[in-house]
């Protein structure tokens, strides 16, 4: 690490309610927004770990709403794993820990936002799903998350950004970014812009259901991105999700949608061999099974039925994102290589074309579930 970092952190640490010496840490490199540490501390004799994080203020516009939203969430969560007495409640649910002076974040001498969490021992995420059942605990992890907030009191959460899932307002961004074309790239993409351009009557199906009421708006996670789920290392149970900076009102159908996306294929969301992107059926069952094992009692028929449709429009969601920050110079997600968000929007187009050939008996699927 490097020594601004290490002094950084130095710092930091002195900020929360944590009783003991940092002995060390090291950046976490999943995710492609926040800056996240692992942290190691010699604490009443033993070692224990904590994770710090750097609220990016790029993406995230009020980190103090982000914050809100998230005590709210995770504060009531706990409360209902506690009145179903469920044992191990700290792997089960992220705990903020807060700072020395009772708040749930420190701001540093620059702006920056920082927060700590209890770190979750005895799990693991995965970047690609590695047996069916595996797919299952995502979509029970995410379901139930779900469930835990279909119950949340008070005012609306906040939208900490707003129009994530707008699908038309990302669409139309593209075509403005195509339009633009800073940096003279859309000559690399014309297959993918006339892609979208192609299949731009998706974008309005969900939008619809919800202006119309007949998708109701529900609290929902928003990156439900196979990787947010932490498995127990040994049992390979979900224990918690996590990542809970976009949890804000939404439709569960963007949340299932991509759990379709990050699951189904084998590859990687940047794979450059697109004849391995594929939606595989068998994975693709076992998600629903475990999405509707803990979502089923309260979803309604209307969201049922877009259940594979999701998946479709997700995968086509996020692949506009990427090419539209491919086409606007890369400063939105993280890149490691050039041409990055271009091969990644390519892998979700090529996810989309599988979808489309096996939507109908996806849904079949999930008809009779
Ligand atoms: C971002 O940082 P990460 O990987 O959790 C993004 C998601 C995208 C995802 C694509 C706040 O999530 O919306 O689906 O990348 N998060 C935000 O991998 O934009
Ligand atoms: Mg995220």
């Amino acid at each position: 690490m490097s020594n601004y970092r290490e002094e950084q952190l130095q710092d930091i640490s002195k900020r929360f309610q944590i009783y003991g010496e940092i002995l060390h840490a090291e950046p976490c490199k999943i995710g492609h927004i926040n800056e996240t540490y692992t942290a190691t501390y010699a604490q009443g004799g033993i070692n224990v770990r904590y994770i710090h994080q750097k609220i990016n203020r790029h993406v995230f516009k009020s980190p103090n709403e982000v914050m809100d939203n998230l005590m709210r969430v995770t504060t009531h969560i706990r409360s209902r794993l506690e009145a179903e007495s469920v044992q191990d409640l700290t792997r089960r649910v992220l705990i903020v820990v807060p700072t020395r002076t009772g708040e749930s974040y420190f701001v540093n001498a620059d702006g920056d936002f920082w927060r700590t969490f209890v770190f979750v021992e005895g799990v693991r995420s995965f970047e690609s799903v590695e047996s069916s059942q595996q797919a299952f605990e995502a979509g029970k992890a995410f379901g139930a998350f779900q469930n835990y907030l279909s119950d949340l009191e008070g005012k609306r959460l906040f939208e900490t950004i707003p129009r994530f899932h707008d699908t038309r307002h990302r669409f139309d961004t593209l075509l403005q970014a195509v339009q633009r074309d800073r940096l003279n790239r859309a000559k690399n993409a014309s297959t993918e812009i006339e892609f979208c351009r192609q299949h731009e009557a998706i974008v309005d199906v969900i939008l619809k259901g919800l202006e119309s009421g007949e998708i109701p708006e529900r609290v929902t996670h928003n990156d439900t991105k196979f990787n947010n789920v932490m498995m127990d290392r040994k049992t390979g149970e979900s224990m918690c999700v996590v990542d809970l900076d976009t949890v804000m009102p939404g439709s569960v159908l963007y949340d299932f949608g991509d759990m379709v996306r990050t699951t189904t294929s084998p590859t990687l969301e940047d794979e450059r061999d697109l004849s391995r992107v594929n939606m595989r059926m068998d994975i693709f069952q076992k998600l629903a099974q475990g999405y509707l094992s803990t979502a089923g009692s309260f979803l309604t028929r209307a969201e049922k039925d877009l259940l594979a449709f999701s998946g479709k429009l997700i995968s086509f969601t996020i692949g506009i994102r990427f090419l539209t920050d491919y086409l606007d110079g890369d400063h939105y997600f993280r890149v490691h290589r050039q041409g990055h968000n271009l091969d990644r929007a390519r892998t979700q187009f090529k996810l989309v074309q599988s979808i489309i050939e096996q939507e109908e008996a996806m849904q079949r699927f999930v008809d009779q579930l």
